[in-house]
């Protein structure tokens, strides 16, 4: 299995520099066919990027596709600035330069382009990477830190191609662009070696429409969701991740016995009313993702897990603000994006409480929040959901609805919005989005174009 290659950027004092430069290229997806591709710093996908908390991060973007871009950093807490939010997307030979501090726990988190409109064609095309934020507390802990031996990051997107094997890039207007051959970390049905009688995997869904239902064939343990670890680990038998949700999870190993990631269908075709439905959004589609070759008997033995990871509590949400999201077609709350439209303005740090409801019988959504993380605090109707810990992104089945506890980071920019929306991206695309703007409570908010250079 590849394992993209682990970016830790430019080290001054504290402040850590990145250079990525969104490019094209020619890829290996399938064994011995060439099919052109986009990527960050190389052909297809990009590398990892690692950051602690405390750190300054400067970071350099270069367009050097054909269209307009912009990076979204999913699941960092930072200025509507540096977001990469669709009002700053540049055009081909610009670049952009945000920068922001690490003021979030560690968790994996991961990049992926964010403009109008083309969303899925960018990400699809190769335009993504994780990101491993650090932090001293989660690296004190006794779990598998050796990245690229036995930790591991899973990226898990799709393709499906043309007779000539290339990106086939047809979006069809129910379903979107729901790809029909799963690549991980660039290449299809990847085998890794272990060394080590356990492993941690970063997961990623960063496909642009399909869910995963994974599963190993044998227990396993969830120690992160989205936005870090877990007060302790879970063991389960599977997880779902709709588009763009992660999850760590720690594998046991036994000499002789092989496992394998599949992907195993949504149970109860993720709530939806009509099979036929469930079909065209390939909920029952099962796969093969990735063959884990056990380590032989010299691999060391282990001690056991850690009974316990972080404190994660449930934040007070007394007197919070509450707002309302109603998902449904391409819609929330009756609207569709409008770049010069603020839903609203959060002028003030602290909790909000968020009832997102998924109107739809036969339709799946999820819901992701740009710059902030939120907790599942009543998710009736969605027993499949693994709701622990802090999320940025959760799937919504039919007809439920879910509260949320939403965490915002507070960096006041009247001029600026941030983002909410569906990710499963050709909703997001065809308008499944909204804006909100942080600000402080005098300031009267105007949203401005894009400043780059
Ligand atoms: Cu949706």
């Amino acid at each position: 299995m590849p394992i993209p290659p682990l970016y830790e950027g430019e080290l001054t004092g504290t402040t850590r520099r990145f250079e990525l430069t969104a490019q094209t290229g020619q890829a290996e997806i399938l064994p011995g066919v060439i099919t052109n591709t986009w990527g960050f710093n190389g052909s297809f996908l990009g590398p990892t990027l690692y950051m602690r908390r405390g750190e300054t991060i400067e970071m350099t973007v270069r367009n050097n596709v054909t269209e307009p871009t912009v990076v979204h950093w999913h699941g960092l807490h930072l200025p509507a600035a540096a977001d990469g939010g669709p009002a700053l997307a540049f055009a081909p030979g610009e670049s952009w330069s945000p920068t922001w501090t690490v003021d979030q726990a560690a968790a994996t988190c991961w990049y992926h382009p964010h403009p109008h409109e083309v969303s899925a064609l960018h990400a699809y095309r190769g335009l993504a990477g994780g990101i491993v934020i650090a932090d001293d507390e989660s690296d004190a802990l006794d779990l598998p830190h050796a990245y690229g031996e036995d930790d591991i990051p899973v990226i898990i997107t799709d393709a499906k191609f043309t007779e000539d094997n290339q990106l086939d890039e047809t979006i069809d207007t129910t379903y979107g662009l729901l790809g029909t051959t799963p690549v991980i970390n660039g290449i299809t049905k990847p085998r890794f070696t272990a060394t080590t009688r356990r492993i941690r995997l970063r997961l990623v869904n960063g496909a642009t429409m399909r869910f995963h239902h994974l599963t190993l064939g044998v227990p396993f343990r969830v120690i992160a969701t989205d936005q870090g670890l877990l007060d302790a680990p879970a063991e389960v038998d599977a997880i779902l991740l709709s588009p763009g949700e992660r999850a760590e999870i720690l594998v046991e190993l036994e000499p002789g016995k092989d496992l394998t990631l599949r992907s195993d269908g949504v149970p109860d075709n993720g709530g939806l009313e009509k099979g036929e439905t469930a079909n065209g959004f390939g909920l029952k589609d099962t796969f093969d993702l990735l063959t884990i070759v056990a380590p032989d008997e010299s691999a060391p033995e282990l001690g056991a897990v850690p009974g316990q990871l972080v404190s994660v509590e449930k934040p007070d949400a007394t007197g919070a603000t509450e707002r309302e999201f109603r998902l449904n077609g391409f819609q929330i709350n009756e609207q569709s994006m409008d770049m010069n439209r603020v839903d609203f303005v959060i002028d003030r740090p602290g909790i909000e409480v968020w009832r997102v409801t998924n109107e739809n019988s036969d339709w799946p959504h999820n819901f992701h929040v740009h710059n902030a993380r939120f907790m599942v605090d009543n998710a009736d109707g969605s027993e499949m959901e693994f709701t622990a810990g802090w999320h940025d992104t959760v799937y919504v089945p039919p007809l439920s609805t879910l509260i949320l506890l939403v965490d915002i980071g507070y960096y006041p920019d009247p001029m600026l919005a941030y983002m909410f929306h569906c990710h499963m991206l050709f909703h997001e695309d065809e308008g499944m989005m909204g804006q909100f703007v942080v600000a402080e409570p005098d300031q009267e908010v105007q949203l401005a174009g894009a400043h780059h250079h």
